[in-house]
């Protein structure tokens, strides 16, 4: 009877969930979070991040996550005790790009914590860079241009990395920072994700980076799982050393550090290397094998899909990534997710309910009110100046607002995402928004494709525990294949099904149309 922990660190919270196996019974024993703003108040973050006069910058503190892992995994020893005691490996998900940059002094802290002191304030003094860029942040479009130009342009930089140069991804904010404070970077020993810091953290080591999260950095090689030498060149001056090593995402890290055996009384569970949250997510959602999306409606909304073989998108809004269960998936973000909604919530004084009941006021096609949702910068299409367009829609009216905006995200996604998947005939909804009946209606009559949720509320945090499971399962000599790994824990809630409506479908594939060019008369005024 083994368990195993699978932990999420996301852009606004970090989530815990607990998993227990044995031969003839599988089950989540708990899924609890630690949300930032709320319980870390005192790093004066908003919605888990900080941001300044320029709506492009958007940065975190490092030491707050590690503040919050000390919390989560103290918590869990204390409320359980015996569940703890069986802990056999621990995984994560982070949220994707952000890095965070240790000095000399402040790698070599990792292996001399002291169990007597806190986590915080042990790491504080290790950061070269107390601010970490998120994956919000959208300030580095020259440096995008100056890596695709010395690598031989865009193209070819897809080709070898999976995507064209994006402002959040790490080796254009590698650049920028190392541009702008040459003095910091020149201080920098080693540029951690925070998918390899967390674990570093964990085991008192230095963890690798994954390919899966590793592919978000615009600087490895997708076919080798190698660090891309022209890349890496192009990004910063000598980056290479400052870089961890890049290793297969079940990688067993080592041992729980004395820090947590000694503080929680935890017994040494090996710590698994993590990965990005949308790779997390694939596994957590059961889409271990080709033709299905997944779109987790969260501070980001993103489609997901497993790819047996590359297929890259041209114009490079979308990217494509190593899987960590092997082969490749394709990822398309939208930036405007959770936030836009609660912002258009709160403009009109709402609350969920409320916002649900205006939704489903409205008929769908909205009489032909849309909105263009760029509260900020979007990543997907790309718009650097933020702004909401309104057409054929009264900004004073509130219902037609709620409709537009749900509406407006749901043809973005359907536009945007048809390079992804062969078949999207059904699609898994995770996320907080996937708990809200209106809201997936809408996604299935807008994608004509049946709609099922998710059972998992965090499918990232129940994707690191089951890859926390399936490393451990393969340290051990006995490995166990995906769809085994994935079965009793990621099928969808019989009364989460949401079937496309013939008639919303009619309408939704002209509007969706009409949705695409209100969208590039709005890029090419
Ligand atoms: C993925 C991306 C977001 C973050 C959100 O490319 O930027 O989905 O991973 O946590």
């Amino acid at each position: 009877m083994a368990v195993y922990l699978g932990l999420d660190a996301s852009t606004q919270s970090l989530t815990a969930t607990l998993i227990e196996v044995t031969p003839d019974d599988r089950h989540v024993i708990v899924e609890e979070s630690l949300v930032y703003d709320r319980d870390l108040p005192a790093y004066g973050t908003s919605h888990g991040v900080i941001r300044q006069d320029d709506p492009a910058i958007v940065l975190a503190p490092p030491v707050m996550w590690a503040e919050a892992l000390d919390r989560v995994i103290a918590n869990l020893a204390a409320a359980y005790p015996t569940e703890m005691a069986r802990l056999a490996a621990v995984s994560g998900s982070a949220q994707q790009h952000g890095s965070v940059y240790l000095t000399r002094r402040g790698v070599a802290r990792l292996a001399m914590l002291n169990s007597r002191l806190t986590l915080a304030s042990q790491v504080a003094g290790a950061f070269s860079r107390p601010l970490s860029p998120v994956w919000m942040d959208s300030s580095t479009t020259v440096e995008c241009r100056e890596i695709e130009q010395a690598v031989g342009g865009a193209a070819r930089l897809a080709e070898r990395t999976g995507a064209h140069a994006f402002e959040r991804f790490t080796g254009p904010q590698i650049r920028a920072f190392a541009k702008r404070d040459p003095h910091a970077y020149a201080g920098t020993s080693r540029i951690h994700l925070i998918s390899s810091f967390m674990p570093s953290l964990l085991a008192g080591a230095e963890a690798p980076i994954d390919p899966g999260d590793g592919s978000g950095m615009n600087l490895m090689d997708l076919a080798t799982k190698t660090w891309w030498n022209d890349a890496v060149q192009a990004t910063a001056p000598d980056l290479a050393p400052r870089l961890p090593r890049i290793q297969p995402s079940w990688t067993v890290v080592g041992p729980l550090a004395p820090y947590w055996q000694e503080r929680c009384r935890l017994p040494p569970a090996k710590v698994i290397a993590w990965s990005g949250d949308n790779p997390c997510s694939l596994i957590g959602s059961g889409l271990v094998r080709e033709g299905r999306l997944a779109i987790s409606l969260g501070t980001s909304d993103t489609a997901i899909g497993l790819m047996r073989t590359l297929r890259l998108h041209e114009a490079g809004i979308g990217y494509v990534s190593a899987s960590p269960t092997d082969g490749y998936m394709g990822t398309t973000v939208f930036k405007n997710g959770s936030l836009a909604r609660e912002r258009v919530r709160d403009q009109y004084g709402l609350d969920w309910a409320a916002f649900s009941a205006a939704l489903a006021s409205r008929p769908p096609g909205n009489r032909g009110a849309l909105m263009l949702p760029w509260f900020d910068p979007e990543i997907t299409p790309h718009v650097a100046i933020p702004g909401v367009r309104r057409i054929d829609l009264d900004a004073a009216d509130a219902p037609a607002n709620v409709r537009a905006i749900v509406e407006g995200q749901m043809m973005a996604m359907a536009n945007h995402t048809r390079w992804m998947a062969a078949d999207t005939s059904v699609i898994h909804a995770t996320g907080g928004a996937a708990g809200n009946r209106q809201v997936l209606q809408v996604m299935a009559d807008v994608f004509n494709a049946e709609v099922v949720r998710s059972r998992a509320r965090n499918s990232a945090a129940l994707g690191a525990a089951l890859r926390a499971w399936h490393a451990d399962a393969r340290a051990v000599g006995r490995p166990i294949d995906w769809d085994d790994v994935v079965t009793g824990f990621t099928e969808p809630e019989p009364e989460w099904r949401f079937r496309p409506r013939a008639d919303a479908v009619r309408v939704y594939a002209d509007l969706r149309r009409r949705y695409a060019e209100a969208e590039e008369n709005a890029l090419d005024p």
